[in-house]
């Protein structure tokens, strides 16, 4: 039976456990992030396929089951796994992905590196998956792909199915053209996403760069372009767009262009928060601490999180006012990323060297100023830390959206906290009653911490209410609803439009 829904994210949408034996394909352990929400729609579709890799060694090759069946599904939803050997993952994901398209996404170009990269085979491993996409997609399937590791799927999938409808998400920023352009691949790429019916981005602004990139390179018309909705700050900061294109022509096609950031699940996070387990972890965290303030940070390593902007403002803070020495803590996770990844190890032991020389200048017996975690934090844990924190403290120098700003809203409901969020962070344009920082000024860092420190009961309560609504109206369910509304409307070819 052909599917009805293809989706392509290179994470498997479950556990795979080993019982009696015998290996079964069980729901993921965390319900927390995007796969959750994804699942409900493979779920409930007609039939539908979700495709992922799965990296396995030459031996298992023989025996490897490509489609299995979740447990508990049916054989109308299945999960495709394309087999990699670990070169090709090193070569397409830690290398060529993480190399050199990520320093350009996140437009720091001083990271990019693409004597190492290897574009043939991240060609072929796109091909792997458009093809897979055109074996199970029905003729009129809608196929939903997910970021920039599969740049180049529409324009193949697009060369045998001129039919099926193709809505594209990318979950990092995209940057301005000067940067983009410098990817000398550019042409292939944004040929490809010209070949979208729906090509979708966290906020207005990552659409007007992809507008001005796909313009510097085709004869793109802009069809449609007007206001933003009410959910973005059209003014007043760094990623602020007052309007946004929604339509542009190419070849006869028309490509939609929209913006909807990523959500939560705040009702979820509320649950785990008032469970007993996490209300009890969360009153030892504060008889550990007593009355200091608590600062949480998490995410993971990576130089475009601004961990070591963070981390000096944090030491000139403590330098600044030293009546604040052990009377606040700072418990940060900057989880270590996968072996391979060679960019990240310079990124990691910065922030380990930084936060070696900040506790050694200034712990006390009974005070270390930075509990440091490099491995995932188990998430009961977590959500603990973000309740208790008085403050959590986002300073990505650039980030798609950030989801830990929304976490922390959701644990604390409304009610109480403060959360300082980079400007330079999608999620800033969608939250402006956060405290906004900018991690490229030190004296802004420095403004942003004090504001956050000295904030009233009141003042935080007004503005945590004003956060909770947004994050409550736009969770995860809606950016994915928002999705499939958008890419079953749209109409494919130009002519209806100019009747
Ligand atoms: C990409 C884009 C975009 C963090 N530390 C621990 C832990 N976390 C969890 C958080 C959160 C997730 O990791 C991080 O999500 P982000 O959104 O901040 O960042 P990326 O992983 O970079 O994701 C980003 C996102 O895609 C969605 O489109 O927002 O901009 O870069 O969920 O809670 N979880 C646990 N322990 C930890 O120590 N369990």
């Amino acid at each position: 039976m052909k599917s009805a829904l293809v989706i392509l994210y290179h994470r498997e949408p479950y556990d795979e456990v080993v019982v009696n034996g015998k290996t079964v394909y069980r729901d993921k352990k965390s319900p927390n992030g995007i796969v959750p929400t994804l699942k409900t729609f493979f779920a409930n579709a007609e039939s539908s396929t979700w495709i992922a890799w799965k990296q396995i060694t030459a031996k298992q090759q023989a025996n490897f089951e490509e489609r299995v069946v979740m447990e508990g599904g049916n054989e109308s939803c299945k999960v495709r796994r394309i087999p990699l050997s670990a070169q090709q993952v090193k070569d397409f994901y830690h290398i060529t992905a993480k190399e050199a398209f990520w320093p350009i996404l996140h437009s720091f170009p001083e990271h990019f590196t693409y004597e190492s990269s290897d574009w043939e085979n991240f060609q072929a491993i796109n091909r792997l998956f458009a093809d897979a996409a055109c074996e199970d997609a029905a003729e009129d399937a809608l196929i939903w792909i997910h970021d920039y590791n599969l740049w180049l799927t529409p324009y193949y999938i697009r060369q045998k199915m001129p039919n099926v409808k193709i809505a594209f998400f990318h979950h990092t920023p995209f940057p301005a053209a000067d940067v983009f352009n410098i990817l000398h691949w550019r042409q292939a790429i944004v040929d490809s996403l010209l070949c979208c019916d729906l090509c979708g981005f966290h906020i207005p602004r990552y659409v007007e760069n992809f507008v001005s990139v796909a313009r510097s390179l085709r004869e793109v018309e802009i069809a449609e372009k007007g206001p933003v909705r009410p959910a973005f700050t059209p003014h007043g900061l760094a990623l602020a767009e007052p309007e946004m294109t929604s339509k542009l022509t190419y070849q006869g096609r028309i490509v939609h262009l929209d913006a909807f950031p990523v959500g939560t699940n705040p009702q979820y996070i509320a649950d785990v928060v008032q469970s007993p387990e996490v209300q009890e972890r969360a009153q030892q965290i504060r008889n550990d601490i007593g009355d200091n303030k608590l600062i949480v940070s998490a995410g993971r390593v990576d130089y475009v999180k601004g961990a070591k902007e963070m981390l000096l403002c944090y030491e000139r803070l403590l330098v600044r006012r030293p009546e604040l020495q052990g009377k606040v803590n700072l418990v940060m996770t900057a989880v270590k990323a996968a072996a391979g990844m060679r960019v990240y190890k310079m990124a990691q032991s910065q922030i380990e060297q930084l936060v070696g020389k900040i506790n050694g200048r200034f712990s006390k017996l009974n005070w270390t100023p930075i509990l440091l975690f490099t491995e995932p934090v188990p998430f009961n844990d977590l959500m603990a830390f973000y309740r208790t924190a008085d403050i959590a403290w986002i300073p990505p120098l650039r980030d798609g959206l950030n989801l830990v700003a929304k976490e922390y809203i959701s644990a604390h409901q409304g009610q109480d906290g403060v959360l300082i969020l980079s400007e330079f962070t999608g999620s800033a344009v969608e939250l402006p009653d956060a405290v906004l920082t900018n991690p490229y000024s030190d004296q802004h860092m420095d403004e942003s911490i004090d504001l956050a420190l000295d904030m009233s009961p009141e003042e935080q309560k007004e503005r945590m209410q004003k956060l909770y609504e947004v994050v409550q109206q736009y969770d995860v369910q809606e950016w994915a609803n928002h999705m499939f509304r958008e890419a079953n409307a749209t109409a494919v070819s130009v002519e209806p439009a100019l009747v």
